[in-house]
């Protein structure tokens, strides 16, 4: 998939771009089936929140077949080589559930805040990827993101370990404050919270400032979310487990435009 110069340009400005039905309805049940499957295994890299409820899989694309293809993904990879202008790898790969009633708040931080402090990477040349596997309504969790926030480089952020079982460099109420005033708009607040079927992407610069709220409705919102650095921007610094922020630098060679489709097909004949 190749970013058009306007494409390019809204990204540079607003910090985000959204791509509603990038993958298909196929693609989609074979990933959401899986991740559902995954979330429930009893492994390390399955966090969960203080209610015991999964929150986020860790490293999936290590282990599981339809995640290394979609970590391998054109549609996913060819946009950040673009941006990038260089190869890239994966940082970190997860499936955030947000479960039904349980699924708990994202405060409000950038990315890159924690790869520059916990992993050392050295620049913001590392995005994160959102695949949406269930749909994202308006109530259900969706993430929020604050426009153009990404022009104002790392802010200054305190480390909570307390308001969720995830440890992250969070940003404080006036400073959200400020942001969001900033990008206010003539009818747009200054926030945006991109909704969509399953199959929808989402790409946001790594100093995007966003957050979700809590799940209190019945609709789960399992969204997949590949991390891709720049190669000449690899991490430096191990602090966090190796299935959290990966060490193997190899660049990513995309697979073909259908493989995931591909998977599905082979895997429904071999069960008939
Ligand atoms: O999945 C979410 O709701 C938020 C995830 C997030 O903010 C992140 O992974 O940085």
């Amino acid at each position: 998939m190749k970013l058009s110069a306007h494409q390019l340009q809204q990204f540079e400005d607003e910090g985000y771009l959204f791509f509603p039905d990038c993958f298909s309805e196929e693609e989609i049940a074979l990933m959401r089936t899986e991740g559902q499957r995954i979330l429930e295994l009893d492994r390390q890299e399955v966090w969960r929140e203080k209610s015991g409820a999964p929150r986020t899989a860790f490293a999936a694309h290590t282990f599981n077949d339809v995640f290394r293809i979609l970590a391998h993904h054109p549609r996913l990879v060819e946009p950040l080589q673009q941006i990038f202008k260089e190869q890239v790898y994966v940082h970190q790969f997860k499936l955030n559930a947000k479960a039904a009633f349980e699924g708990d708040v994202w405060q409000w931080h950038q990315d890159y805040g924690t790869w520059a402090r916990d992993d050392g990477m050295p620049e913001p040349r590392a995005m994160n990827i959102a695949v949406f596997l269930d749909e994202v309504f308006p109530f259900n969790g969706a993430l929020m993101l604050i426009p153009k926030s990404h022009k104002h480089g790392t802010l200054q952020a305190g480390h909570d370990r307390a308001t969720t079982s995830y440890p992250l460099w969070t940003l404080d109420q006036d400073t959200v404050t400020r942001l969001c005033r900033e990008a206010e708009e003539p009818g747009r607040p200054g926030i945006v919270a991109p909704t969509g079927k399953p199959g929808s992407v989402l790409m946001f610069h790594g100093n995007l400032v966003h957050a979700s709220a809590p799940n209190i409705t019945p609709y789960p919102r399992k969204i997949a979310y590949l991390t891709l650095c720049a190669v000449s921007n690899h991490i430096t610094k191990f602090t966090r487990p190796e299935w959290i922020a990966h060490r193997d630098f190899t660049p990513i060679v995309p697979v073909d435009d259908n493989a995931l489709a591909e998977h599905a097909r082979t895997h429904r004949t071999a069960a008939e």
